[in-house]
């Protein structure tokens, strides 16, 4: 969709948090807080006055020269279902909220979609799990350098300090995260390329209801919203519910310019990685042969270290494609260039979603767009903080996460999930195996071991501006 566009008012950007609009490109180091609420009155004063600072998605200024003058560091927060109950959210509003988010991302029924077991598993999670402090809320700092973050970090922990104990830091908060030299993420692949464009943001791309609450998504509707009834917002700080889902239901819309969030700490094992690909090398070739362990690799991701895609690049890489997304899959039916099982193929399977025309592929596929945010961890490289920003957790990021990825036969497969972030090596399952068709017979690789592991988690609602200083006053009887 990209004619008719009406561009978000300036107004509606400035209520709209900045992390659903940009990934900070230029704010490379990050500090997550992840805070528990202990006491409702003082967590909502923490709230409403996190709300003055909080970095919304309003244009940045520019200077005399038209160049435009960025932050040198970001706010945000969201909160979990959880944390708006323990904020005094009444139980007839969070109702409103999507059952996935509810239930939260630790619950056995979204461990069973996203595959989260064995050591991904919630019971074996650094934070978020069963066994860990319930997360009420996550703090999102970005800054343009470490004695910048060290800052508004400490601003930060002051503002939690001052609320006397009713917001307290979770065990193992102040998870801190870092862009990587050229975007290189620890695998050794250049990250963060294919990203969906907000129409009502850049007046081209994807709908903006696919991101951003309150505008039609990719059906053309306005998706059901959060809402509050009238009588709970007496002073009107909510926008009138104008859903037509709502309409005229003496409802107010506390989803209006929120979104949410899946936090995903994931884990890297870059040591059987590279095990993995020597194994098949030694295999396929008798012996440790560097360039065919990049090809693996690059044939398991669907793009080469540099970022160029196969489709484009079949026999090298080619740095000078590195950026480059503007391919589709409809000239490699087959997959002798970019592998049907390639990590980005299926996680997106643009023209050529199997068995459908290149019409019906696309307009499927753009269902089910993620917008990827994500910092590296560790001292060396361990793995990333993964953020999936999107209106629907249900057929956005989880619909991704199963459909696609753990799924053995996506895309006419047989036994081959995903290398990269399927849920491989599973107890009673028979193994899944990576498969890279080339003339002649495929190469079927050996099991793929599960080379990311998730060690935390947490579903996020990211209010609007206006909706966190809602969250943020007093409530009346509920
Ligand atoms: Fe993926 N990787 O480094 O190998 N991812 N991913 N991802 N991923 C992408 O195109 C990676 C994960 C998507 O539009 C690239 O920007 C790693 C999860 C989607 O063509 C690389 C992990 C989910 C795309 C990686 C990981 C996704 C994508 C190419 C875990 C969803 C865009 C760079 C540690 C549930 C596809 C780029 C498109 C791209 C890697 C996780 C989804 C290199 C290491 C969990 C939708």
């Amino acid at each position: 969709m990209t004619t008719g566009v009406e561009l978000l008012s300036a107004e509606a950007r400035a209520d709209v948090q900045g992390f659903i609009t940009t990934g900070y490109g230029h704010l490379p180091v990050a500090c997550y807080l992840f805070v528990r609420l202990t006491e409702p009155e003082a967590a909502r004063r923490w709230l409403a006055s996190m709300a003055a600072d909080v970095t919304s998605a309003a244009p940045w200024p520019k200077d005399g020269d038209g160049s435009k003058i960025k932050p040198t560091s970001a706010l945000n927060v969201g909160l979990t279902a959880d944390g708006l109950r323990a904020c005094g959210l009444p139980e007839r509003v969070l109702c409103t909220f999507p059952s996935e988010f509810r239930e939260g991302i630790a619950a056995p029924a979204r461990s069973r979609i996203l595959g989260d077991t064995e050591e991904s598993a919630p019971s074996e999670w650094d934070i978020g799990g069963p066994r860990t402090e319930t997360i009420h809320a996550v703090v999102l700092l970005h800054a343009a350098s470490s004695a910048i973050l060290d800052d508004v970090c400490g601003r930060e922990r002051d503002r939690i300090r001052r609320t006397g104990g009713a917001v307290v830091e979770a065990a193992g908060s102040a998870q801190s995260g870092y862009r990587p030299k050229d975007d290189v993420e620890p695998f050794g692949f250049r990250d963060g390329i294919a990203q969906p464009s907000i129409l009502g943001i850049t007046g081209r791309g994807l709908p903006t209801g696919e991101f951003i609450l309150g505008y039609p998504n990719h059906y053309g509707v306005i998706p059901p919203s959060p809402v509050v009834p009238d009588e709970l917002d007496p002073r009107g700080l909510l926008p009138a519910c104008d859903n037509p889902y709502f309409r005229d239901a003496g409802l107010r819309d506390l989803g209006r310019h929120g979104s949410f969030v899946a936090y995903r700490k994931l884990q890297q094992d870059v040591p059987a990685f590279r095990r993995f690909l020597r194994d098949e090398s030694l295999r396929a070739r008798g012996r440790e042969d560097a360039g065919f362990m990049t090809w693996l690799a690059s044939k398991m991701v669907g793009r080469w270290p540099s970022g160029a895609p196969l489709v484009l690049a079949p026999e090298a890489d080619d740095p000078s494609l590195g950026a480059s997304d503007a391919f589709e899959y409809g000239d490699d039916q087959d997959g002798l260039r970019c592998p049907i099982g390639a990590h980005i193929r299926r996680s997106r399977p643009r023209d050529d979603l199997k068995p459908y025309p290149a019409e019906q592929s696309r307009h499927m596929s753009d269902a089910h767009r993620l917008l990827r945010r994500a910092r590296v961890y560790g001292p060396e490289p361990t793995g990333i903080h993964f953020f999936s920003v999107n209106a629907s957790l249900r057929s956005q990021f989880e619909f991704v996460q199963q459909t696609w990825c753990n799924n053995p036969s996506a895309g006419g497969l047989y036994e081959s999930k995903d290398p990269i972030a399927g849920d491989n090596e599973r107890a009673g399952e028979p193994p899944s195996r990576m498969i890279v068709p080339r003339s002649g017979s495929p190469l079927r690789t050996g099991p793929l071991p599960r080379f990311v592991t998730v060690r935390g988690g947490a579903y996020l609602f990211m209010p609007g501006l206006r909706a966190l200083r809602y969250l943020g006053q007093r409530p009346t009887a509920g």
